[in-house]
């Protein structure tokens, strides 16, 4: 059989009764159409009015109703015209650059529309609930209307990036910034052990039905190339990779062969292939290493081990770290995101918040100015492993030292002691630290520490970040998150459950678990589940205190 012949990207889509995908115009450039789904709440068929929600969605064109995508030609590149017409301003065209001048591009008022869903009318206002649910966030507030000039200006300031290789264009422009919508980063890659590109694509397809915002490719086994061919003519979000990664199979595994032009040749050729972003481990340093000898689980960076070695070895100093600014050239010539990788952050709950971990902290903040200078859109890497007091200390160290350049953290996990449910130790911490302002939340699956995770995995890990970012978004007061909440409680009071599923996460799983118990078709229209049955239904009884006109 031939490779992809079983493959229909539209199975992996079709578990979302009552909604479609729609497109939005832009009024600035009004060629560009902003994706959103759109759920139809059906409200008491007889009563009601029927009424749209409308979602921010990254799924791509896999999701829309009349395209049928070869996954052998590859997305449709939106920005390709885009791109043509726009002038380099001194040799670089980085969307930092462009803010900084005063423009507006396409991706920008791309991200504005795409951030503000307009649901306002589903409910009427009440002031009171209003003000009682307001963010208490001390360090920022966000806009009710994020405007395109908005979104400049955060890109300007370096407080926001839009991930978009030149060589990229088949990407939907998304932004990672802490005032806007919290971002999900899913990890896919083959290793030595396990590997088909078929898989992989499968895996790149699966995440964005669970609503991945980027992923990353950390392909370590065979194929690495082609695998990412594959997986960028056919990704509608930013990709990710670590570069490190296929520099050390170039010199057949041995560290100390490792040097600056095999590290660059790879950064040259994933450029052009066109990854969005990059993870590099340019922040840990010779000194550094000496302060980690009295920890628990020393460096659990891949990364930032082969680096460690690597300058321990030689008794020379980080090559990244040394080559920086010639590595900053060539990621602005391509518009490629640093993500400046935490080599030293802590592996487990013993070695949180010490002094490697913020002394490399500190080298990343310094390497963020000199990015700035040469218009690279920058992000900063952060952990790994915390329990929930030491957290809010990650997020104020990491404004401080890094100039409020955005924050992408590997959970963080709160405790050691659940492997095989490390998705829930780390979406614990993900969700408080987005609510501080971590902008993008790497997930972490059921199989970390245990095994390269499979598709099943991909999802748990995914719904388990999709419910920690939409939890931070409600408090860090992001305009277009509560809407949803109240649509879906409202449908649960008044018993409408075909509601509560077309508005859910997980509509599958959801009426699964409905219908387990009452499984026929009339029970879909009865003011009760089998949890409490008809008599001891609390909405149900309540609900009839205010009919009955008894307060
Ligand atoms: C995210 C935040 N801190 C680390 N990460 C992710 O960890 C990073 O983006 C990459 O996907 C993954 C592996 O990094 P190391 O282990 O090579 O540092
Ligand atoms: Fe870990």
């Amino acid at each position: 059989m031939e490779i992809f012949d079983n493959f229909n990207p539209k199975e992996i889509f079709k578990d979302q009764p009552e909604s479609k995908k729609n497109y939005i115009n832009g009024t600035i450039y009004n060629n560009i159409k902003v994706p959103m789904r759109e759920i139809k709440i059906l409200g008491n068929k007889k009563k009601d009015q029927e009424k749209k929600l409308y979602v921010y969605d990254s799924s791509g064109p896999y999701s829309d109703e009349d395209t049928n995508i070869n996954i052998k030609e590859g997305l449709h590149p939106l920005r390709k015209e885009w791109l043509l017409k726009r002038k380099p301003i001194h040799g670089s065209t980085s969307q930092i650059s462009y803010a900084k001048k005063g423009i507006i591009t396409e991706e920008m008022e791309f991200v504005a529309i795409r951030e503000s869903q307009k649901n306002e009318i589903l409910f009427e206002k009440n002031l009171e609930r209003e003000n009682r649910l307001k963010s208490r966030n001390k360090h920022f507030t966000i806009p009710e209307i994020i405007t395109p000039e908005f979104v400049r200006k955060e890109i300007a300031s370096g407080r926001a990036i839009i991930p978009s290789n030149i060589n990229h264009p088949e990407v939907e422009p998304m932004i990672i910034g802490r005032s806007f919508l919290t971002k999900v980063n899913a990890n896919i890659g083959n290793s030595a052990i396990h590997s088909s590109i078929e898989g992989e694509l499968e895996k790149l397809l699966w995440s964005l039905r669970w609503g991945a915002d980027t992923i990353m490719d950390l392909s370590t086994g065979k194929n690495i190339k082609e695998t990412r061919e594959w997986i960028l003519r056919n990704s509608p979000i930013p990709v990710g990779t670590v570069p490190m990664y296929q520099a050390l199979e170039k010199v057949g595994g041995n560290i100390e062969d490792l040097n600056w032009n095999v590290y660059r040749d790879v950064i040259i050729e994933q450029a052009e292939q066109g990854v969005d972003y990059f993870t590099v481990h340019a922040g840990i340093l010779l000194p550094h290493v000496q302060l980690t000898k009295n920890r628990m689980t020393g460096i659990v960076s891949r990364g930032g081990a082969i680096m460690a070695k690597w300058c321990t070895t030689h008794h020379k100093e980080n090559f990244i770290y040394t080559h920086f600014k010639e590595l900053c050239e060539i990621m602005r010539h391509y518009d490629i995101s640093f993500s400046l990788g935490d080599a030293l952050r802590p592996g487990s709950i013993a070695d949180a918040n010490d002094e490697a971990q913020f002394a490399e902290l500190k080298t990343l903040g310094e390497l963020t100015k000199i990015a700035w200078n040469y218009d690279v859109q920058t992000m900063i890497e952060g952990p790994g492993h915390v329990p929930l007091h030491l957290i809010q200390e990650n997020m104020e160290k990491q404004f401080e030292y890094c100039h409020e350049a955005p924050f992408y953290t590997l959970g963080p996990l709160t405790t050691d002691f659940a492997p095989g449910y490390d998705h829930i130790t780390s979406a614990i911490g993900a969700a408080v630290i987005g609510w501080y302002g971590c902008a993008m939340l790497c997930y972490v699956t059921p199989k970390e520490h245990l095994g390269l995770p499979n598709k099943d995995d991909v999802k748990q890990g995914l719904i388990a970040y999709k419910i920690a970012a939409h939890a931070s978004d409600l408090a860090k007061g992001h305009p277009a998150a509560r809407s949803r909440d109240d649509a879906l409680s409202y449908a649960r009071y008044h018993f409408h459950w075909e509601d509560q599923f077309h508005l859910s996460l997980d509509p599958e799983t959801a009426r699964k678990h409905h219908d387990e118990s009452l499984p026929e078709e009339k029970n879909l229209h009865t003011p009760y589940c089998s949890m409490c049955g008809p008599r001891f239904c609390s909405m149900r009884i309540s609900s009839q205190i205010y009919e009955d006109k008894k307060i």
